[in-house]
């Protein structure tokens, strides 16, 4: 029993490794694959451009890294000049964002079908990726689900501070377009959980 116990435990670790996509992490190596395509792409996260030298931007197959690159920056945001590798056409391909500012990675929404020397966007027309980076009760945007975003859903729904676009987004749980004690009875449930 205890045997089997640990087989699934160590199934279901492997599950969470195999699905990981970390930029961070990827490192190609171009000559093991014979076919390559090309991506100019602008990342934008919550609806602005993003601005950092440090960012990364990482293709995927899986977990299986097929790319990744650092932004050059024209006018003030970043565009990705990012060579894709693969060995067969019509692969799908994933794109795994890291925002250097919040020291996270973002998993970004659009997915493109591998093939061989496909050029995707350009300088002055960037092909554009999004991503979201909203935790719901996350009202004063740390990461964290904590009593400091409590007081700030307390303050907002006192009227003593206006929130912001964002803050209506991800402190109103219920999605009935409203801040008010049913928001905060649920986000104190979800930090005491
Ligand atoms: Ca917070
Ligand atoms: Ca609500």
């Amino acid at each position: 029993m205890m045997k089997y116990l640990y087989y699934m435990i160590l199934v279901s670790l492997s599950i969470i490794v195999v699905f990981a996509q970390d930029p961070g992490d990827c490192q190609v190596e171009p000559s093991a694959y014979e076919y390559s395509m090309n991506i100019i792409a602008s990342v934008s996260i919550d609806d602005s451009l993003t601005n950092n030298a440090n960012n990364l931007l990482g293709a995927f197959v899986d977990s299986e890294c097929r790319g990744v690159i650092n932004p050059l920056n024209f006018n003030g945001f970043d565009i990705y000049f990012l060579v894709i590798y693969s060995n067969t056409s019509n692969e799908t391909i994933s794109f795994t964002f890291y925002d250097a500012d919040e020291n996270i990675n973002i998993t970004l929404a659009e997915q493109v079908t591998f093939l061989p020397n496909l050029i995707l966007g350009s300088v002055i027309d960037p092909f554009p990726l999004y991503g979201i980076n909203q935790l719901m009760g996350d009202l004063n945007h740390d990461g964290d689900l904590d009593i400091l975003d409590i007081i700030q859903l307390v303050a907002i729904i006192l009227g003593q501070v206006s929130g912001t676009e964002y803050q209506y987004s991800v402190g109103d749980t219920n999605g009935d377009l409203a801040l008010d004690v049913i928001d905060i009875v649920t986000i104190v449930g979800w930090i005491m959980s």
